[in-house]
C-alpha cells in the first residue's frame, strides 16, 4: 500500500465521520447520503435512489465485512486495509463511483460542469480550493467540462492501493488550518 492510498482513504474516513465520533457507523452514513441528495438539486429522482443506494452498500459491505464483534462502529484501522483491496472492495467502489458521477451530468450529455461538480464534492465535505484544483487535474475542456467517466474513474483510482500522483491527491495535499 502506498503512503498516498493511505492518506486518501484516512481523509475519506474523516469526512464520513459526519458526526465527529472517531469512528464510522449508520448515522455517519445516513448523514453524508443526506447532505449530498441535497446538494444534487438538479438530480432527478432515480439518479438520487442510486447514490442512496450506493451508499448504503458502502456502509453494508464494511459493516458485513468488518463488524466482527456486532458493536456497529469501524475504526481507521479497520477501514484503511478493506477499502484499498480492490477484490474485496473494488465493487462496491465502482458502483459508488458511477451513482456519485452521474449526479454531476444531470442533463445526461456525458459531461460534468464545475459548478455541478463543486457543490457535491464540497457536500462530502472536501475542502473547495482542493476540489478546484482535482477538477483542474481532470483535464476540463474549453467550456470548464470533465466527462463523467473521468470522474468515476478517478474515484475508482482514489480508491487504488497502488496509485500515487493521480487527480485524486489534490484533495489531500495542502488543506487549510
Ligand atoms: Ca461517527
Ligand atoms: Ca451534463
Amino acid at each position: 500500500m502506498r503512503d498516498e492510498a493511505a492518506k486518501r482513504v484516512e481523509l475519506v474516513f474523516s469526512l464520513f465521520d459526519a458526526n465527529g465520533s472517531g469512528v464510522i457507523d449508520s448515522d455517519d452514513f445516513d448523514l453524508m447520503t443526506d447532505r449530498v441528495v441535497e446538494a444534487a438539486t438538479a438530480s432527478d429522482d432515480s439518479a438520487k435512489a442510486a447514490i442512496q443506494a450506493a451508499f448504503r452498500r458502502y456502509w453494508t459491505t464494511l459493516a458485513a465485512e468488518l463488524d466482527a464483534n456486532g458493536d456497529g462502529v469501524i475504526t481507521v484501522d479497520e477501514f484503511r486495509p478493506f477499502v484499498l483491496d480492490p477484490e474485496r472492495f473494488g465493487p462496491t467502489i465502482a458502483e459508488f463511483a458511477r451513482a456519485l458521477s452521474a449526479l454531476g451530468d444531470p442533463d445526461g450529455d456525458g459531461l460534468v460542469e464545475r459548478p455541478l461538480f463543486v457543490p457535491l464534492m464540497k457536500a462530502i465535505g472536501f475542502e473547495e480550493a482542493n476540489i478546484h484544483s482535482l477538477f483542474d487535474a481532470f483535464g476540463p475542456d474549453a467550456a470548464d467540462r470533465i466527462p463523467v467517466a473521468t470522474w468515476a474513474a478517478g474515484i475508482e483510482d482514489y480508491y487504488a492501493p497502488d496509485m500515487a500522483g493521480i487527480p485524486g491527491d489534490h484533495l489531500v495535499s495542502a488543506r487549510a488550518v
